[in-house]
């Protein structure tokens, strides 16, 4: 049994190109699902089939599972919701697998097909099977569900009066990946540091598969537990973090160095360090004015997601419109870097999917950090980066005392450009 080809369908990156697949199909429990008495108190087979989009090339590039989604720990996600508490209709439980999957943050989309071979359907049938596809956009409508941990000897796959059931909210066990004390950007050793991509189901020995055994007799059984997504949690600590700021529209420096204080005076972060600011061309997008760019250096203890939406806020307060993509903006924040999370959603991609080639981000990196390195695909020692990125000639000089020291405006000519005091071509 495997999910028809007219209910598959391909799903898009941001950049609309088609992004790649897990199909895992045919997987297989007992449970206790349906409308009828019969069907909860007799149980019987339910299948599934689910197509998992999402970008596999950071995990080939390094050959490293931590970086996908672990297809063996997958199946026992979705054999525990079939085998789980019982529900009315196949449609739920298709959701439920959906939103389970879809708690791993490396996951843009997901086709889930149920199938109940053995329904009480009173002519002759083959198979009937509800097929859904959710993203991140068309969300799943129901709750994560992941297995408690337990010790006993009730199988899970015991029927569970639905009143009981309740979905307190809390983190999944072994979800959170944003680490802790999470190494600065400065460190060599990233590679060694980076944790497993969020939520991707990497929960070693004591994960998953040792959990979904038994539940404790007598006690309430299969609860599930609501996972945000990762990026919604805050970190145990304070994680390093690398923010590249931008602006060519109005008093550019003053709107950068108004942006510095306002991230300062923002609860949750701390400006470590402030590197020289840049001139730069403008690198895509229409024909606009030069850009200034500098980049921040700071810690917070804010979740990722929440991260975002305070320099979100900042760019709002200066005057941010959303036009053009590309277009001339009064305020960019970027963040680049947040501790060493992976991540791809359709929000946020950490790190910043395009710093590794953007010398405008990458020359004032490697100026305030000199042994600055970038994680993820294309990454390396910021400097080297920083060497050969396409646009290295079109940063044309760096003012280091630009917080204190008024720098000419700037203005669309990219022809005469007074250096500054640190004038640096490269
Ligand atoms: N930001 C962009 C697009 N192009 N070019 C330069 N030089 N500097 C920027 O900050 C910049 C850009 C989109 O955010
Ligand atoms: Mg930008
Ligand atoms: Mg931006």
């Amino acid at each position: 049994m495997t999910m028809n080809d007219e209910s598959r369908q391909d799903a898009l990156d941001t950049s609309g190109r088609r992004l790649d697949q897990i199909r895992l199909s045919g997987i297989t429990a007992f449970g206790y699902h349906g409308v009828f008495e019969h069907e909860r108190r007799e149980g019987q087979t339910f299948v599934a089939d689910v197509v998992v989009h999402l970008d596999t090339r950071r995990a080939a590039a390094r050959d490293d599972l931590a970086h996908t989604l672990n297809y063996g720990e997958l199946a026992e996600q979705v054999a525990a919701v079939l085998a789980g508490e019982p529900v009315d209709l196949i449609e739920t439980v298709a959701e439920r697998i959906a939103a389970t999957v879809l708690a791993s943050g490396i996951v843009q989309a997901v086709d889930v097909a149920v199938h109940k071979p053995n329904a009480p359907i009173q002519v002759p049938f083959d198979d009937v099977v509800v097929a859904i596809h959710r993203d991140r956009t068309k969300l799943p409508a129901a709750e994560p569900y992941v297995p408690r941990a337990a010790v006993g000897t009730e199988p899970v796959s015991r029927p569970v009066p639905t009143a009981t059931a309740s979905f307190p909210v809390t983190p999944a066990p072994g979800a959170p990946v944003v680490p802790s004390g999470a190494p600065g950007v400065a460190s060599a050793a990233w590679a060694d540091a980076v944790a497993p991509a969020p939520g991707a189901f990497s929960q070693g020995p004591d994960g998953p598969s040792a959990e979904l055994e038994a539940v404790p007799a007598g006690e309430a059984l299969v609860v599930g537990e609501v996972v945000t997504d990762v990026l919604d949690q805050a970190p145990d600590g304070p994680v390093e973090v690398v923010l590249a700021l931008g602006a060519n529209l109005g008093p550019a420096q003053e709107t950068l160095r108004a942006a510095v204080t306002d991230l300062a005076r923002t609860p949750g972060i701390e400006v470590r360090d402030v590197s020289a600011l840049a001139r730069t061309s403008a690198v895509g997008g229409p024909e606009q004015s030069d850009y200034l760019n500098a980049v921040v250096l700071a810690s917070t203890t804010l979740a990722p997601r929440a991260l975002l939406r305070a320099t979100q806020a900042i760019e709002h307060a200066h005057g941010r419109e959303r036009h053009e993509h590309w277009g001339p903006r009064t305020l960019d924040i970027d963040i680049v870097l947040y501790g060493s999370v992976l991540a791809v959603t359709d929000d946020l991609e950490l790190p910043h999917p395009r710093a590794h080639e953007r010398a405008f981000v990458l020359q004032p990196w490697a100026q305030v950090d000199p042994d600055a390195m970038l994680p993820g695909l294309g990454g390396g020692p910021v400097g080297a980066l920083a060497a050969t990125a396409p646009d290295r000639d079109g940063v044309r000089w760096l003012a280091l005392d630009w917080l204190t020291t008024a720098i000419p405006a700037v203005s669309g000519d990219t022809g005469a450009v007074p250096a500054g005091p640190e004038a640096q071509n490269t």
